[in-house]
């Protein structure tokens, strides 16, 4: 796995704390998603401290539609039971922002690594929202951007789909937050690309109480 040096900031990596860039949409019912673009500034250092600090595995056995498969990413998990430092500074400040912004204690943060082109994660909806209700879930990405996909369902066990679907292009810095009942109404995913990608790292903030 290669990573090419981008122009996307190879400087200490720092975030906008007012959230300057941020737009927010409604997207159905109470759903709302909002995207900050270039949120984090030195999004590359970041990318590159958290493979040196992280350790990633792959997950096994994990349903995808009617199979067990291999996930195809790798995984890192942090969470505030466990452990009461965030990886990094700058995502315990991170967190502390996110948690200003959006009233949500976030305990866990997801770290998944798409190596290139053939990582994804296919179409779904988080499985927390069984315990906590209209879940905030916010996704920083570092490293090269990929499709981000959102659909509207009928139902997020078995996708029964309701119109096309939303892309975000999310690498670099950028922030994208789900909040409301997208959990309930809608699914997301990265698909998987037929050209060559670089890596990509989202970094997941979620809450497992309000
Ligand atoms: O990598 C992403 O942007 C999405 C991550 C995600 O959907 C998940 O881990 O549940």
């Amino acid at each position: 796995m290669f990573r090419q040096a981008s122009l996307f900031g190879s400087d200490d990596p720092c975030f906008d704390p007012s959230f300057s860039e941020a737009s927010r949409s409604a997207l159905s019912g109470s759903s709302w998603i909002e995207y900050v673009p270039g949120w984090l500034d030195g999004a590359d250092s970041l990318f590159d401290d958290l493979m040196d600090r992280l350790e990633f595995r792959q997950r096994t056995g994990v349903p995808m539609y009617d199979r067990l498969v291999d996930e195809p990413r790798l995984t890192s998990w942090w969470n505030e039971a466990e452990s009461n430092e965030a990886p990094l500074p700058v995502l315990a400040d991170a967190r502390w922002a996110l948690a200003d912004r959006y009233d949500r204690h976030f305990d866990s943060i997801g770290f998944n690594l798409y190596r290139d082109q053939n990582d994804s994660v296919a179409w779904h909806a988080d499985r927390h929202r069984h315990r906590v209700s209209d879940p905030v879930v916010a996704i920083l990405s570092v490293g090269e951007s990929r499709p981000f996909q959102m659909r509207r369902v009928s139902d997020p066990e078995h996708g029964e789909v309701g119109g096309a679907s939303l892309t975000w292009g999310l690498g670099h810095g950028d922030l994208l937050v789900m909040g409301g009942a997208c959990q309930h109404e809608w699914q997301h995913c990265v698909p998987k690309r037929r050209r060559h990608a670089g890596p990509r790292m989202s970094i997941t903030f979620r809450h497992d109480a309000r």
